[in-house]
Parts: C-alpha cells; structure tokens; sequence
C-alpha cells in the first residue's frame, strides 16, 4: 500500500510547510493555509486528499492536452525506459526517440522549421532562444545585433534570462535584468486601448507600431529579436485585435528581426490549430515550445530552429556551446511521441477548432453578461473573463487589483472547479478533450464563483 495514502492531510500539510518551498508562493501565508493535496487525476479531474472532485479548467499548468490517465503514454514511457532509460545527444550521439520527435515536430510546425534544439522547460527553450538568437547574429556578422524585444505582461519563464524577457514587473525587482532586453506594450485592449478611447482596431496597429519605434529607436543594427507569444497566457489571456499581426509582420517584413513565437501555451492545439502562429499566419525564425508538447506528462521543451537560422549555425561548422544534460532525455521525448500520436489520432485539434472550442465559446460569452464581467474573450479553448465594479463603466478597476479575482478563484475551487486569476481577470484552459457535459459544468460552476463573488462584493458595497 502506498506511504502517503496512510498519512493524514494535516500530516501531508505539516510535513510540505517544513521542508517545502514552492514556486511563486507567498510562504508565510500558505503556512497559514496549509496547501491542498492533489493525489489523483483522471480525464478531466482532479481529486485532493480529502477525496474532493474538480475539474481541472486549467489543464494542470495549461499543459494536460490529452487530459490525465493516458495509460498509452504510460506504457510508451515504461518501454522506452526498460530499453534506453537514459542517454546524452552531446558528442555526436542520438537516440531513436530524439530523432524520431525532432523528425515529427518539423512535421507539424508550420513553414521552414525544420530543426529541434531539446531543452526540460519552457524557460529553458527561452534561454536557449537568447543564446541562439545572438549567436546567429554574430556567425551572420552582425555581433552588435543583440537587444531582444518583448512585452509587458509577457512570460517566458522564470530563470534569469527567460524572466527578463518577460514583462512581469515583479519578477524583475526580485531578480533584475539581464542587458539588451526592451519591452513595449502589449497588444490588451481592455487593458490599456478601451482606457485611451480606441476601438479594439485601432489599438490593435497602435501597439503593433510600438514595435516599430522601438526597433527605429534602438536600431536595427542593434535588435536581434522581437519575442511574443501569438496569445499571452499567463498575462491573462490577451486575445489580439485582429489588426495587431498582420501590422506586426509588416514591421518585421521591413526590417531585419527574428521573430520569436512562444509557444508554450498556444501551441498543441490550444488556439484550434496546432499552433498559434497557424492561427495568426506567422513564419517565425524560432519557436519555443514546451507544456502541451508531453501534455506535462514528462517535462520536455524544444525550440523548432528556421532554415535560415538553422543554416548559418551548421553551416560553416563551429561549436554553439549550449544544452542540457537532459537535451531530448528519451523517456520524455517517449511520452511527447505518444502523446502526439493520441492528438492526431483523435483529432483534438479539430476537436478544438469545431466542436470544444465553439462550445466553450458559446456558455462564457453568456458569462459575459454577467453584473461582475466587463468582458468575455475565448480563442480555441482558452479564455478569460475581465471582473470589474460597474458594467457600466468599463475603465473602472477594483482597488486593489487581484484581490477580487482570488476571492473568485476560491469560491470556484469549493465549487468543484479549477480557474486561474490573473489581476482580476478568470482564466480557463481545460484539457482538449473536455466533453460536452464537462463544458456544461464548468459554466454552472464558474457562474456561482462569479454569483459568490458578486454577492460578497454587494455586501461590502464594492460593486454597482
Ligand atoms: N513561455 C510561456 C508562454 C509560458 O507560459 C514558459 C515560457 C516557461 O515554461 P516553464 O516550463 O519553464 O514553466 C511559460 C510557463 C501560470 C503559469 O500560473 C504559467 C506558466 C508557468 C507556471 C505558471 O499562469 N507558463
């Protein structure tokens, strides 16, 4: 019998805030708390120590594609761990199970990307992304081509490099910067265009020439790199106006820049086609992806390397010295391969695009009306919902920002049901094959946090 199946939640609890730090924890107030204890998954569900259901609407960390207890991916890994449980792809070695990934994801990613650089996270991918980009520049002659470009609200992981290129201010108090890395302003109408009187249309090219001022500003002798997710995930869903791309690729059609899409969480079906550079018509130099790649069910990420990149790095030979101990580790790379096998057998792409997704869509526009939701937006199978005050004034913001949407997070967790907050904005991003009944719950149980929340904000005058 499992150990930890005999321990009491207070025990699990007692024994995690002794000798536990977790990532992005306030310590001292989850020592208050206590954590909760995940020891059990299934499809779409997760159930905690106490034998609590819930649905899982984030997909784990945005990453559970497939949804859990793929015994396929079990065994796929259990073989290839009975076989070659471990082996290096440093000094001129491969194995069948890298080779065999990097031959599939030049399949399915969209134009040139032709070459796969392994790495264990998404942060990891994005640091070789720094390393990668500037080398380029340099066998290309142009070693002063260093600064990255990326956004605020942008994030691209939390090691020293993957946290500078992202645009969470908080992050970078704690850590700093690293040199050569610029952002501008993201592409989030709610956030900034509806407050300065632009139709989404509008706002969508505004933020887009941002790009261009700052790359003339800089010089583009100087910019390397401009890195954006195709949608930004962690920085609360930010759906583009369907003006910001196509302006964007204007501007870099001009201008010598590699475009970087990170897609960690667009990618793998989440925007309703495999990528979101596939939804957004984008021919990016380098793609970072990691998450939905293993379904998270063993990390691996990868960046998919242009052939115009690629070219210059094998090109006139020289060592890129770069990578990882566990660069394309064949278990993870066994369990990426089955779980992409299971996403093309099954279609969850399609799924997204034709039948979750519109679905989905459909029961949170009607969230949308609700008195506490200033707006709804959804793309593939991602969404959020933007809490405020007054529906009748949408430039007005709770004071202070977060508290409101935590308070709604809690409620839904007693509901039954996992949503992220971001600010105060809901998120959602369950597993690709949320059924249809699955669908309906979630509605109902997002409506009561939001009904909860509404009530508890009525009582304390907080709301209209
Ligand atoms: N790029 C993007 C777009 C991401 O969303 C990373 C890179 C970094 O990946 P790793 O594997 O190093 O974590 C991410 C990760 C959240 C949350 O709460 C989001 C992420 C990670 C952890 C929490 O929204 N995104």
């Amino acid at each position: 019998m499992n150990k930890a199946a005999n321990i009491s939640t207070a025990d699990l609890q007692r024994i995690d805030a002794a000798h536990h730090l977790h990532p992005f924890t306030d310590y001292a107030q989850l020592n208050r708390e206590g954590s909760r204890v995940i020891t059990r998954a299934d499809g779409s569900w997760l159930w905690d120590s106490d034998g609590n259901r819930y649905l899982d609407g984030m997909a784990g960390l945005w990453c559970v594609q497939v949804g859990y207890g793929r015994t396929e991916i079990v065994d796929a890994v259990t073989r290839q761990m009975m076989e070659l449980p471990y082996y290096n792809t440093f000094f001129k070695t491969t194995h069948p199970p890298a080779a065999a990934l990097a031959e599939k994801l030049a399949e399915l990613t969209p134009g040139d990307l032709n070459r796969a650089f392994f790495a264990n996270s998404g942060s990891e991918a994005n640091d070789t992304v720094v390393r990668m980009a500037r080398y380029y520049w340099a066998r290309a002659g142009k070693p002063d081509k260093q600064v990255i470009i990326g956004r605020t609200y942008g994030y691209h992981g939390s090691t020293v490099a993957a946290s500078a290129l992202g645009g969470m201010a908080g992050m970078h108090e704690q850590a700093g910067m690293i040199e050569g890395v610029h952002h501008i302003t993201p592409p989030y109408w709610f956030g900034y265009g509806l407050q300065e009187g632009m139709s989404p249309e509008e706002f969508g090219v505004h933020a887009a020439r941002e790009l261009e001022r700052a790359i003339d500003a800089i010089g583009e002798d100087k910019v390397a790199a401009f890195i954006a997710e195709p949608i930004q995930g962690a920085g609360g869903v930010l759906i583009p106006p369907e003006t910001y791309w196509p302006e964007v690729k204007r501007i870099l059609a001009e201008r010598e820049v590699l475009l970087v899409a990170d897609e960690v969480i667009c990618g793998f079906g989440r925007t309703g086609n495999w990528f979101g550079s596939d939804t957004y018509d984008l021919q990016p130099d380098l793609m970072p992806m990691a998450k939905g790649l293993s379904s998270g069910y063993l990390p691996i990420s990868a960046v998919m390397v242009s052939d115009m990149v690629a070219d210059h790095l094998i090109g006139e030979g020289g060592e890129f010295y770069h990578g990882y101990t566990y660069s394309g580790h064949p278990a993870a790379c066994a369990a990426a391969l089955a779980n992409l096998e299971i996403m093309q057998r099954e279609d969850l792409v399609g799924r997204v695009a034709n039948e979750a997704g519109p679905a989905l869509k459909a029961v949170w526009t009607e969230l949308g009306a609700h008195p506490l939701v200033g707006e709804a937006r959804m793309c593939g199978l991602f969404g959020a919902l933007e809490l405020v005050p007054d529906t009748s004034d949408l430039t007005r913001r709770f004071d202070p920002v977060g508290e409101v949407g935590v308070m709604c997070r809690d409620f839904a967790f007693r509901h039954g049901l996992v949503m992220r907050a971001v600010r105060d904005a809901m998120i959602i991003s369950p597993p690709l094959t949320i059924a249809e009944d699955e669908i309906a719950y979630l509605a109902d149980r997002a409506r009561k946090a939001l009904d909860d929340t509404y009530a508890a904000l009525k009582a304390e005058g907080r709301v209209a």
